[in-house]
């Protein structure tokens, strides 16, 4: 044991050390990120004490009941993001149009988008749920407050992207574009400590991921690929293992360790599938990638989508790149199982 210990600010510090024209700015704005993650991550873990649990009577612009924590996680973003100089406008999913930075504090050149606790459906039930956010630079001029159009931006301009898990264990996890690395919150002295260095996803996995009660609402070449991989051939790895906990951080964290695919599919219910392009997809697919893994929407990859909206959904696929890749084949209709079946 080389006896490093490797903070979170000690990490950014250190890349960042690598861009002589970096200001510090990006390092206060993930010191802000890391600040509200761990006082979410303080609540979650003691929803059930305080009474924080159960629905406001709020409806989100999904139309979705909000939990309190919900709101709660929401604030705590906003409140540890708007004031630090290094941010123009923020984004989250729980608000239906951009955050403006107050007028009292000064205007930065990131914008950061995020969706404050996913999964919260599950909180209840004591499932994991999770923080995911993406960074970008502004595009419109500095100096006044940022828009809309900073956040329509594709993927791959992301400067940051990175989910916190509030599991077993706190776990930060996030890219700059030069690898991924997990972080394990210490509740004893509340740091983030790198303990998964350089992460990397499996070339194939052994783990599919999706809610198939909705198999009969799908398309029939995902309906193929769900029936191929479950099918009984040792040579080929086949079946494949299923894993579904509902709560999108807890299921790719664990597809990302162990490999495997995870799909939202777009349904006649629900025809752009159900998660969000701008803090829910593209985040997770600039860690995949960065990760050896891929993301699609089924044709696209993910980070070449220009965003129409805020709040836009994206039909997701991501996981271990061979996995995707199969995948594709099936959407495309060119496995030999699908001709064999004509
Ligand atoms: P949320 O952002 O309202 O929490 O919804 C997103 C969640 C994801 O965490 C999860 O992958 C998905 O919804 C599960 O949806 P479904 O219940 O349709 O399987
Ligand atoms: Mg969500």
């Amino acid at each position: 044991m080389s006896g490093k210990i490797i903070t979170l600010t000690r990490h950014i510090i250190e890349e960042q050390r690598k861009y002589p024209a970096a200001t510090g700015k990006f390092t206060d704005l993930m010191n802000d990120i890391a600040f509200a993650a761990k006082i979410i991550s303080y609540n979650v873990n003691k929803a059930g004490l305080l009474d924080v649990l159960g629905e406001t009577d709020n409806i989100n612009v999904q139309g979705e009941v909000v939990k309190k924590l919900d709101t709660f996680a929401h604030e705590t973003m906003v409140r540890a993001l708007d004031h630090n100089g290094h941010s123009c406008a923020l984004a989250s999913e729980e608000e239906e149009n951009v955050i403006e930075i107050p007028d009292e504090y000064p205007l930065g050149k990131y914008v950061v988008a995020f969706d404050p606790l996913d999964g919260s459906s599950n909180i209840d039930a004591n499932v994991s749920v999770g923080t995911i956010f993406a960074i970008y630079h502004r595009v419109t001029p500095e100096g006044r407050p940022g828009t809309v159009k900073d956040f329509l931006q594709p993927g791959y301009k992301q400067v940051c992207a990175g989910y916190v898990i509030y599991g077993s264990s706190t776990m930060l996890v996030y890219t700059t574009g030069n690898g991924v690395y997990g972080f394990t919150l210490d509740p004893s002295y509340g740091e983030f400590v790198l303990s998964h260095p350089d992460i990397k996803t499996p070339k194939k996995g052994k783990i599919y991921s999706v809610n198939e009660s909705y198999y009969g609402f799908w398309d029939e070449r995902v309906r193929q690929y769900i029936s191929y991989i479950k099918q009984v051939d040792g040579d080929s790895g086949r079946p494949m293992n299923s894993r579904y906990i509902g709560s999108l951080v807890s299921d790719f964290h664990r597809n990302l360790l162990y490999g495997g695919i995870f799909l939202y599919p777009p349904s006649t219910k629900a025809p752009s599938g159900k998660l969000r392009l701008l803090y829910e997809a593209n985040p997770l697919a600039f860690i995949v990638e960065q990760a050896g893994g891929k993301a699609i929407d089924g044709e696209r990859r993910i980070l070449d989508i220009v965003p129409e909206k805020l709040h836009q959904r994206v039909p997701l696929y991501i996981g271990s790149a061979e996995d995707v890749d199969l995948l594709q084949t099936f959407l495309k209709g060119k496995h030999p199982s699908q001709k064999a079946a004509k």
